[in-house]
């Protein structure tokens, strides 16, 4: 049985710290009409995708907090994803601020879930790299308050069963870490889903501001052929408030080779074949963890430091 699947790469353009979550879903559902009609069956969107990047912004009111915060999902104003999700049988990956209630105590978390063709949840993840800092640095030009609005996530990295094949989910700084794509391929995953927003300028380094592209290709597409995985990288990207956010969605295969990638900073998809047998290229020969890898010899990298 063939193991293709056709994946659309949604990339969005900014959202405007005013614009209203009807609005942003309404972009989306039109990227899934688009997919729909390239014969897409999944749809991967960015990062904290129903909002603008909020935590450049350093605010102390909890109330003004919690309004980026979704404390259902889907809520009233997500719901034409599911119902789009629904009507043109396609799936599809989406990022965004969960406040959620556990033992009546507010959580918040970076969060992406996946839902079927048939508008159901299937797949929730809770990001674990939260970069940037939890205290107002009023010398940053915009701040980068991921330790401060959320926690860190408590889902592990999961694999969900779907599309024919296996899923895997990851956040926006989690590609960064070659933790993130070897946990997932250790637990088989064949494709992995990760949105991001990443402002090219780079305070606490700026003379890296130039190899922003760079280095988000580049782990990705190590991540990919290191562990023989599909990888589908989404940006929210242009300038959104004042702040420019790095474009390039794309489309990796197993083998590390970019076949699809976004060229605008706008509301933009691009969709490729993945045929999830090519995973075997690369995992029954150069990464065969069975035959290769020499786990007794890597305790340091998760023994508690002593
Ligand atoms: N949203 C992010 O996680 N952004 C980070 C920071 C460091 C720019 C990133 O890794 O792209």
């Amino acid at each position: 049985m063939s193991r293709k699947l056709i994946v659309g790469a949604a990339q969005l353009g900014p959202i405007a710290r005013n614009e209203t979550r009807a609005r942003a879903v309404a972009r989306m559902v039109e990227l899934m009409h688009q997919a729909h009609a390239r014969g897409a069956s999944l749809v991967v969107f960015p990062e904290l995708a129903l909002t603008t990047f909020f935590p450049r912004w350093y605010m102390e009111d909890q109330a003004d907090i919690d309004a980026f915060f979704e404390q259902e999902m889907p809520g009233p104003e997500t719901q034409p994803l599911f119902e789009a999700a629904r009507e043109l049988g396609i799936g599809f990956y989406l990022g965004y601020a969960e406040l959620a209630l556990e033992a009546k105590t507010p959580r918040h978390f970076n969060t992406s879930i996946l839902v079927d063709a048939s508008g159901s949840i299937i797949g929730k993840y809770r990001k674990v790299h939260l970069p940037g800092h939890s205290e107002h640095e009023p010398w940053r030009p915009f701040q980068h308050l991921e330790k401060r609005y959320f926690e860190p996530g408590n889902t592990g990295f999961g694999t969900t069963q779907a599309f024919g094949g296996t899923m895997g989910m990851a956040l926006c700084n989690d590609r960064r870490w070659p933790e993130t794509y070897r946990m997932l391929a250790l637990q088989g995953v064949e494709l992995m889903m990760l949105g991001y927003n990443t402002p090219i300028h780079y305070p606490p380094v700026p003379a890296h501001d130039h190899l922003q592209g760079f280095h988000n290709h580049l782990c990705m597409q190590a991540g990919a052929y290191q562990n023989g995985m599909w990888v589908v990288g989404v940006a929210k990207a242009g300038k959104e408030e004042g702040c420019d956010l790095l474009g390039q969605s794309c489309i990796i295969a197993p083998t590390g080779e970019i076949v699809a990638m976004a060229s605008s900073q706008e509301d933009e998809l691009i969709t490729y074949e993945c045929d999830l047998d090519r995973t075997c290229e690369i995992r029954e020969h150069i990464f065969n963890f069975d035959l290769h890898r020499r786990p007794e010899t890597y305790g340091l990298i998760t023994d508690p430091l002593t």
